[in-house]
């Protein structure tokens, strides 16, 4: 009878679980399929005490409650007791130490603000599974922890298991305007609905909260780079502070954009000038102001001076004198400054690579101690694939935080599938030579190689408000896989592809390998069939979607003539010695390295060498031929991932299956557009022959050229 009944509500929840939209995101508990652990769970579920009492407690208890009856068919227990009815202690250190004079056994001083400290705890004969934090937030990580494991099957209830973030700043920046569009987002519309804030709460506060939580992220900012200054008025700070309060028991900090010229645009001031005493006294009080609504607000992302935005340059002032005034301003309040380091102006007449070690480098040491660089992870623009920003290594006074973007504006948007934890992987782990000759990406952003105190790295967000949120599901992994390496970045993302499968596909070991493979192969084929070989900035130049090689004009003739410089004898942007000399801007192993067109890896070479269409590659083959072969690798690559996904078909949930597989198909075809219309525009510069072992492309280059990408409100750039 009893065994009847197990399996009626496994049934149940099968069920329930079947049509997956996405929503749940990696939070989907499901039933734990190995049995053993069904039961250790079950008991573990059955007694659950808490060792004090606050709203990041409560948030847990919510969770629990959620979670349980999901994964095992009963509700939690939370008792009053500590010890008869107990099986789960949760609690800082110090609220265990008070009562139980646990501190001995569990020592997490060196974890940190954040860190957890999990395993079996043994008082009086009995063993308590505990969860640990220095700070309630730490429990909240640990639980998260600890139900991914049930969730993922690798849990293991005799097992002490320690975690603590490597970086301190772990954190979202959103793209998102007032109006609810949202810049290079591809998703629906921004998730804030300002205009029916602060009265309205929508659930999918909380649940983003949740899953922010659940994977370590710890900051967001709500608006836009491209800032308006009205989120700073005392009406949107009520709004703003809606949500500050919801997040807060997530251990998630608000921050907000700044616009620098807000003195002159709501503050009625004539200048926006960071010296002047009525601009600095504008700005104190808007702070004092902002800190009154949101007592942990965590302070401002600025860019300035870049793509037409205002800045101190307006008024003969550098970045550092606009950044400590705003710093000035948030310090007594111990809030952040973050200035962005993409700086763009069409005024300069330079390798776009350089502005920013330009601008930069002669201001190292003149940032004030709450001031934080962010740098993207290359110096053009969230390129398929860049070589790592040489603003790392470069300055040896200043915080630098690094800046991907989780939203693929570069990369297919929302319809292709592409994997970007192996391209943050990449830069993270580049060498930089600087300040130590082992010294890499990670170590300069995590502080151990350049011993900065101030730590962060930011992801450009990739929310709407689609059902599931990304717009394609596999655009959760990218916003999972940014949480989970902020947290570590020296995670490998075979170990993150994995976690992520697990928990959105469920444990079947076939699906696994299958799937894996597709997400780690992804990055690379995109690279292939978009810009292989160090090739950049060759899309259509408005929407940043599909091929657009041809593409001159525009502001500074910064378009992909101007990057890719092919001409009937070559191709690549010499940025060598003998041209834009922004190799100059790295390391000398690096300079010495790469600036020999044998040694470069081949990923980057034409990145930084024009060469002869006919010059012979490592394989031996011309140059041309080369490219040919990659476009046309990018191509299968991605048919070989349809072909997989193929497989899958009934093994995994329909809903699912259908939504990437009709994605795939699309991905396919937008592969072959890129590599023909690519392919045939150098050939008609080249004049070489087709290589005869590609694929012929249909249509002709007058037919690429007239394909039109239709634009959606929120692709649309801003100047
Ligand atoms: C570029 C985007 C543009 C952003 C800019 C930025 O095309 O929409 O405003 O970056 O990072 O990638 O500020």
């Amino acid at each position: 009878m009893k065994k009847y009944l197990i399996l009626a509500l496994l049934l149940i929840f099968s069920l329930q679980n079947f049509a997956k939209d996405g929503y749940e995101l990696w939070l989907d508990y499901r039933p734990i399929e190995n049995s053993i652990m069904r039961s250790e769970a079950d008991q573990l579920f059955s007694g659950i005490f808490f060792f004090g009492k606050n709203p990041t407690y409560e948030a847990i208890e919510k969770e629990l409650q959620l979670a349980a009856p999901k994964m095992t068919g009963k509700a939690p227990v939370f008792s009053s007791e500590r010890l008869n009815q107990t099986q789960i202690w949760l609690g800082t250190r110090e609220e265990l130490a008070q009562v139980l004079g646990l501190q001995n056994q569990i020592d997490i001083r060196n974890l940190g603000q954040d860190g957890y400290w999990m395993g079996p705890v043994v008082f009086q004969g009995k063993t308590y599974f505990t969860i640990v934090g220095n700070r309630p937030v730490g429990v909240l990580y640990g639980v998260f922890d600890w139900l991914k494991s049930l969730q993922s099957g690798s849990f293991d209830l005799n097992k002490v298991k320690m975690e603590s973030p490597k970086i301190q700043l772990r954190m979202l920046n959103h793209w998102d305007n007032l109006d609810r569009t949202v810049e290079r987002g591809y998703a629906g519309f921004s998730i804030w609905d300002w205009h029916r804030l602060p009265g309205y709460i929508d659930p999918r506060y909380i649940d983003y909260a949740r899953a922010n939580a659940s994977i370590g992220i710890n900051a967001v900012s709500l608006t836009n780079v491209n800032a308006n200054a009205r989120i700073l008025t005392s009406d949107f700070m009520k709004k703003a502070m809606v949500l500050a309060d919801i997040f807060r028991p997530y251990g998630i900090k608000v921050f907000l954009t700044a616009r620098f010229s807000a003195p002159i645009e709501i503050g009625g001031l004539k200048t926006a000038d960071p010296l002047d005493p009525e601009v600095i006294a504008f700005w104190k009080k808007k702070t004092d102001e902002m800190y009154q609504h949101i007592p942990d607000f965590g302070g401002y992302l600025v860019k300035a001076n870049s793509e037409g935005q205002p800045g101190p340059h307006e008024y003969q002032r550098t970045h550092a004198e606009g950044a400590n005034m705003l710093a000035a301003a948030l310090a007594p309040h111990g809030g952040v400054l973050i200035w962005r380091a993409f700086v763009y102006s069409h005024e300069i007449d330079e390798d776009r690579h350089k502005q920013a070690n330009l601008e930069f480098v002669p201001l190292d040491g003149k940032f004030r101690e709450n001031v934080i660089i962010q740098v993207k992870n290359g110096a053009i623009d969230f390129q398929p694939r860049e070589p790592f920003h040489p603003l790392f290594g470069a300055v040896k006074q200043t915080n630098l935080g690094v800046e991907f973007q989780i939203t693929q504006e570069y990369l297919g948007q929302a319809t292709q599938l592409v994997f970007l934890s192996p391209m943050w992987e990449e830069v993270l782990r580049s060498k930089t030579f600087r300040p130590t000759p082992t010294s890499t990406v990670a170590g300069i952003v995590d502080g151990s190689d350049s011993g900065q105190r101030l730590t962060l790295m930011a992801g450009v967000s990739n929310i709407g408000t689609d059902r599931n949120w990304t717009g394609h599901l596999f655009g959760q992994a990218n916003w999972y896989s940014f949480g989970r390496l902020t947290w570590d970045p020296y995670l490998s993302s075979e170990q993150i592809a994995e976690e992520w499968t697990k928990l959105t596909f469920g444990q079947n070991p076939e699906n696994l390998v299958k799937i894996k493979e597709i997400m780690l192969d992804s990055h690379e084929a995109a690279v292939n069939y978009m810009t292989p070989l160090g090739l950049h900035h060759i899309m259509g130049w408005d929407h940043h979607y599909g091929p657009g090689p041809w593409v001159t004009g525009g502001r500074a003739d910064w378009t992909a003539l101007y990057y890719h410089r092919a001409d009937s004898l070559g191709i690549g942007f010499d940025r060598t010695f003998t041209g834009s000399k922004a190799l100059e801007q790295y390391a000398p192993e690096i300079i010495r390295a790469w600036s020999d067109s044998e040694q470069i890896p081949e990923k980057y070479l034409l990145w930084f060498h024009h060469l002869s269409w006919d010059y012979t590659m490592k394989s031996g083959k011309t140059l041309w031929k080369e490219i040919g072969l990659h476009y046309d690798q990018g191509v299968k690559s991605a048919r070989k991932m349809k072909s997989t996904w193929e497989t899958l078909n009934g093994a995994i949930d329909p809903v699912q299956y259908s939504h990437v597989s009709q994605l795939l198909e699309i991905q396919v075809q937008e592969a072959e557009w890129w590599r023909n219309a690519c392919l045939l525009y150098f050939q008609s510069i080249s004049k070489r022959p087709f290589p005869s072992e590609i694929e012929q492309p249909e249509g002709d280059l007058e037919y690429y050229k007239s394909l039109r990408f239709p634009t959606a409100p929120g692709i649309r750039p801003k100047w």
